[in-house]
């Protein structure tokens, strides 16, 4: 059996009911074949990907909390350090009732690669609980963030493991979990990424994944012979990423028709207003019902059907395994020519292989999202020299930053004659760096 079947089988019989695991690895190790294939007998005395997908240590811990009824609640939290051969943990903090164990380790296997494709010197992890912010006042918010961080912060710190946002952790979790941080542990220091302006945090980061997603399509996009102006877009999701894709793709001259949340989807053919969305989302923390409530050109629709809608390129943004088979023959029936993911792993397998097989050009997540952990990364920056950058400069350094994945993914791609294969560019791209530097600090 080949090197690369026998660790995918260990990890399904080690790792039994966490199937986006699973997933995720398969997608990777599928894809750097030719690479393993090319090393085998290094790697497999090495041990190389027995211990790339083995987490250097997973933490689950009880996060107590009282509701404003003054009942105790109790809820999971996770932290699990997956790599740190390039850099210290990094990766965010998903709150969201259905977060499991198995969802924090392909989140966390998935940013090893993607914090190595941003050319800056960060680790892959990833955290989060299964608590829903949704409906929860300010007051249980925090109440459920400084339980949280009293027993995360043991393991946590500027040099050690830098956690920051994802689903359901935005500015607001950021800031009570720093406070709380601060207050245990007593040191001011760049423990956390997201943060508000006013203590330590970065011009651009609330905008990097959705602006560095376009940035990253743009170039794709160009390098292929398309230009974005014109272009009609598909959002899904309707929270950070989403927002922020929609407003750069409107800067660069696309429209985008449509955006969703987990009740329904809205479309609107005039092109997403975005400063009605901010209001509803970021400010009101609403539900789409009101978007189109206030919006005479938008129409509302329960459930799923974003992919329904004719476009030229698809931006996922909302979750995992969103995009399935069937979304991918409506795109491909309708003419799509890019789909570049804002989320993480939102295409299934089996779609993925479609589009692909369809000559659709196709960015994955851990490069095409990979813009806010890199400006998370120059947030460090900024915290470890204490001083801030302009809007303007941390912009255009993220530009830089994604023009440069898309190139590398390219080049990685061609050297094995994949050209056009982006998942596998990606893939071998943020593989070799992460390879080199587990294999030069020896067994460990
Ligand atoms: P937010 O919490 O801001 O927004 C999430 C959006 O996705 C909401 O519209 C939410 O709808 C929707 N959503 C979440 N879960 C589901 C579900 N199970 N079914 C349908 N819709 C769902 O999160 P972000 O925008 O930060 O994250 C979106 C994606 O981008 C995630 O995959 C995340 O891992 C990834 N990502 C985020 C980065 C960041 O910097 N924030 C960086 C790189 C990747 P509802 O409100 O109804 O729950
Ligand atoms: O999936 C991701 O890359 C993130 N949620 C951002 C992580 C970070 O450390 O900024």
């Amino acid at each position: 059996m080949s090197y690369v079947d026998e660790v995918l089988e260990r990890v399904v019989a080690k790792n039994p009911a966490e199937p986006e695991f699973h997933q995720a690895v398969k997608e990777v190790l599928e894809s750097l074949r030719p690479v393993i294939e090319a090393n085998e007998e290094t790697y497999r005395r090495e041990a190389l990907l027995e211990r790339l997908t083995e987490p250097d240590r997973q933490f689950k811990f009880r996060v107590p909390w009282v509701d404003d009824k003054g009942q105790v609640q109790v809820n999971t939290g996770y932290r699990v350090q997956f790599n740190n051969s390039i850099g210290p943990y990094k990766g965010g903090l998903r709150l969201h009732p259905s977060v499991n164990l198995g969802i924090i380790k392909f989140l966390g296997f998935e940013q090893i690669f993607k914090n190595s494709l941003t050319g800056l010197p960060i680790g892959g992890g990833k955290g989060g609980s299964d608590f829903d912010p949704k409906g929860k006042s300010d007051r249980e918010v925090m109440a459920f963030c400084q339980s949280f961080m009293t027993e995360l912060n043991k393991y946590i710190g500027a040099d050690t493991d830098v956690p920051a946002g994802d689903i359901g952790t935005g500015a607001r979790e950021i800031g009570y979990m720093f406070g709380q941080f601060k207050k245990i542990r007593g040191t001011y220091e760049g423990v956390l990424t997201g943060k508000g302006l006013s203590y330590g945090g970065s011009l651009a980061r609330t905008e990097a994944t959705g602006y560095g997603l376009l940035y990253l399509t743009e170039e794709m996009l160009k390098c292929n012979g398309h230009d974005i102006k014109g272009k009609t877009v598909c959002v899904s999701g309707s929270g950070n990423v989403a927002i922020y894709a929609t407003q750069k793709a409107h800067q660069l001259g696309a429209k985008v028709v449509t955006v969703s949340d987990s009740s329904g989807w809205v479309y609107d053919p005039e092109g997403i207003d975005v400063a009605l969305l901010k209001e509803v989302k970021e400010v009101k923390r609403a539900r789409l019902t009101e978007y189109a409530a206030a919006r005479p050109s938008a129409e509302y629709h329960e459930g799923r059907g974003v992919w329904s809608v004719k476009c030229d390129i698809a931006l996922p943004c909302a979750t995992q395994n969103e995009l399935f088979l069937e979304d991918a023959k409506a795109l491909v029936a309708n003419g799509c020519i890019a789909v570049a993911e804002g989320a993480n792993m939102p295409t299934t397998l089996d779609a993925t292989e479609y589009l692909q097989q369809n000559k659709v050009l196709f960015a994955p997540g851990k490069a095409a999202n990979a813009g806010g952990v890199a400006t998370s990364a120059l947030e460090m920056s900024q915290n470890s020299e204490r001083l801030s950058w302009s809007f303007e400069e941390v912009d255009s350094k993220l530009q830089g930053i994604m023009v440069n994945i898309f190139h590398n993914l390219d080049d990685a791609a061609k050297r094995y004659g994949k050209e056009g294969d982006y998942v596998a560019g990606a893939n071998i791209a943020g593989f070799e760096k992460v390879a080199e530097a587990m294999i030069a600090q020896g067994v460990v």
